[in-house]
């Protein structure tokens, strides 16, 4: 991350990698999602908040798990994990000991699918899982998206959108902006390209427009902490030892792996 990205990030809250990723892993990507197709799953709910601006005639489809895939098909997954060109800007925001807290996950979507309400945003932080602030000449970040384009994502089609420098807003968002029926002018659609990486704080206001593209949006989140901290329990949601499960709940409590929600 040289000095040109670092004062970008910090003044945006965002950053695009170019060609985060080799033709080559995006389509080792898209071959094991296809391979497991049956797991993407339309979501039950809607994301548009009620919004006709953000309204289409499908959910938005994800799909989880691939860490736990069988060889060979969580191997690129697994792989973004500590990726050399991604990790150098994680261990710069994050800390040399960044952990993944939860994902991958795979938004896909296609024509007409509903988009999402922008979320997230500096008044909301509720905790230092998710702070975002500027100290002794660092960037000190909680959770951390990062975003790998599977499919071109260009800014007629819809997909990610978000409102730069809404990571260090003191008040909060108008709801009208939120649901997109408002101030879109101020509302960033992000244009990449397969295999471009996107990176943001969860502090940044930030949500989805529905897909007008007539090929299959696929983005695959991780969400990254700093190594101290966790905001979900992510991986650690294991079956606790004996002892732990004889405990009352209060006092089981105590013992969670590190974790805020
Ligand atoms: O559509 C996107 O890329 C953003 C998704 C999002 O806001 C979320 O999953 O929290």
């Amino acid at each position: 991350m040289n000095e040109d990205e670092k004062y970008l990030f910090d003044l945006m809250g965002y950053l695009v990698i170019p060609n985060a990723l080799a033709t080559e892993e995006v389509e080792a990507c898209n071959q094991a999602i296809d391979h497991n197709i049956e797991l993407l799953r339309e979501r039950e709910s809607s994301l548009a908040g009620g919004s006709e601006a953000l309204a289409g005639t499908a959910y938005r489809r994800d799909m989880g798990g691939m860490l736990s895939w069988e060889r060979p098909w969580c191997e690129p997954f697994r792989q973004l994990l500590v990726h050399a060109k991604v990790s150098l800007y994680l261990k710069l925001i994050l800390g040399d000991r960044y952990r993944l807290d939860h994902g991958p996950s795979l938004i896909a979507m296609d024509r007409g699918t509903e988009g999402g309400a922008l979320h997230g945003g500096g008044i909301e932080r509720p905790n230092f899982s998710e702070a975002y602030f500027f100290k002794d000449g660092r960037i000190y970040c909680g959770l951390t998206v990062v975003e790998f384009m599977l499919a071109d994502e260009q800014a007629e089609d819809g997909g990610l959108a978000l409102i730069p420098g809404s990571h260090k807003a003191n008040l909060a968002c108008p709801g009208t902006m939120k649901l997109y029926q408002q101030y879109q002018q101020y509302v960033v659609k992000i244009e990449a390209k397969a295999g471009d990486a996107v990176i943001f704080t969860e502090t940044l206001t930030h949500g989805t427009l529905p897909w007008k593209g007539k090929h299959q949006r696929r983005a695959l989140l991780y969400k990254f902490s700093p190594g101290f901290q966790a905001y979900s329990q992510g991986a650690h949601q294991v079956t606790y030892p004996d002892y732990i499960e004889d405990m009352s709940p209060e006092e089981r409590a105590v013992m969670e792996a590190p974790h805020i929600r």
